[in-house]
């Protein structure tokens, strides 16, 4: 017998104790038999979890822990997604595309509005997929099939609960659901679904990222702005403030206001803080609020001060009279030119883009015409430096876009004085 020492490198794994070697001419052939091998032990590790071929979400959560403590981790879930909205479609899939994939690949096999049928189930059963099911029914007798099948089919109502599962599967965290006990999966969740819930859910429901706003909202048009600066598609949903519906409610419970960015389900409220939040989630385009710390703390401030200082001052020229409209053109006209100050002779606030305190000031520019016709004065004629730098941010798409007509704002000033009697 011989013996010799040998060295092996180029491993991704640890070897398991057991393990075979097998000597072959190159590296090619050796990287071809050890990719065929994983597939091979993937299949395995799949169906042995799933037993008899059935794959769910916790087989899949325990074949990738289990992938994680023998050190071979590849996997991939085959989806089948059927969802109310062709909207949701796109929605569910681009926040499903966002988990870290490093473990699991995500297949979509089909994706397609309207009710689960066999056919979706015999899909399932050919390419070992689950079916995840947004808000659209399976009737009775699909649902049997399905379960006579071993076919998973997982009922979601919100798409933050779909990723969540999806999440904690790639990751081999779901706990185990015995799909067996199919039967009370539905039942729980169909229970609490029930269909009692307000219109409204649904509606923001069908997309990852959902406004709550209304048209002439300066602190709504920052969030437009923000959420078209990085690309983000969103659903908006205008709100009626004389009559607040539900969803504001529920989602803003303690200041009751627009705007609130609703992602995943999940409310942000305030419209500064809304725009940080985008600037952070979104973080691979258009950063808004600079890098530095120190800087980041300036911007802070003087978006802070666009509030304090330029918000208040300004509703007093179109709901006072006298002494206190005075003061309020005053106030007005001196932060302005604070501001005018502060930007210098840069193009933008924070440099040669538009960033995080033009975001917080620009919307106001379509409420200067309102201001200046009920407070007879000119801002120009004061802050030209400024009116200059609205019209440059005005070039920006995503500020055009997202700006009310000054006109439609102050149709909307006239007809709010004469509710308030100060016409
Ligand atoms: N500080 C808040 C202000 C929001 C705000 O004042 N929103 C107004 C519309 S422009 C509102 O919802 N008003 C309804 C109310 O006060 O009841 C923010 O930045 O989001």
């Amino acid at each position: 017998m011989l013996h010799f020492s040998l060295q092996v490198i180029g491993l991704s794994n640890v070897p398991i104790a057991g393990d075979e070697f097998e000597v072959v001419a190159s590296l090619d052939i050796a990287r071809e038999r050890a990719e065929a091998r994983a597939e091979l032990l993937w299949d395995e590790r799949i169906s042995a979890k799933a037993g008899d071929g059935k794959v769910t979400l916790s087989s899949l959560a325990s074949a990738v822990s289990a992938g994680k403590l023998s050190g071979l981790d590849l996997h991939q879930l085959n989806i089948i997604m059927k969802v109310d909205l062709q909207g949701s479609i796109e929605a569910v899939r681009q926040a499903l595309q966002v988990l870290p994939r490093d473990n699991v690949t995500l297949k979509f096999l089909l994706q397609a509005t309207g009710d689960i049928s066999n056919s979706d189930i015999d899909l399932a059963v050919a390419t070992e997929a689950i079916i995840l099911r947004f808000n659209v029914k399976a009737p009775g007798s699909v649902k049997s099939y399905a379960e006579k099948k071993g076919v998973e089919i997982r009922l979601y109502r919100v798409i933050y609960e779909l990723i969540d599962d999806v999440r904690n599967a790639m990751e081999g965290l779901l706990e185990t659901v015995e799909v067996n006990s199919n039967a009370s999966l539905y039942g729980i969740v169909e229970e609490s679904l029930s269909f009692t819930l307000a219109e409204e859910v649904f509606v923001t429901s069908t997309m990852a990222v959902t406004l709550l706003d209304t048209r002439v909202s300066p602190f709504g048009m920052r969030v437009r702005i923000a959420l078209e600066e990085k690309g983000v598609k969103y659903e908006y949903s205008e709100q009626d403030l004389r009559n607040k519906g539900p969803m504001l409610l529920e989602m803003n419970p303690v200041y009751k206001k627009v705007p609130v960015l609703i992602h995943n389900g999940k409310p942000i409220c305030e419209s500064l803080i809304a725009v940080q939040y985008i600037d952070e989630v979104w973080n691979n385009k258009s950063p808004l609020l600079p890098s530095d710390p120190y800087q980041r703390a300036q911007s802070r401030f003087w978006a802070d001060f666009v509030d304090n200082k330029v918000y208040f001052p300004g509703r007093k020229t179109w709901t006072k009279k006298g002494q206190e409209l005075e003061a309020g053109k005053n106030g007005l006209i001196e932060s302005l030119k604070l501001l005018e100050g502060e930007l210098g002779d840069k193009s933008y606030f924070e440099g040669d883009k538009l960033g995080y305190v033009d975001v917080a000031l620009i919307p106001f520019y379509s409420w200067f015409h309102g201001y200046e016709t009920f407070g007879y004065f000119s801002i120009e004629a004061e802050c030209p430096k400024l009116i200059a730098w609205c019209k440059r941010c005005m070039q920006n798409e995503s500020v055009s876009k997202s700006l009310s007509d000054p006109q439609e704002v102050y149709g909307f000033l006239v007809e709010l004085r004469k509710k308030l009697g100060l016409e």
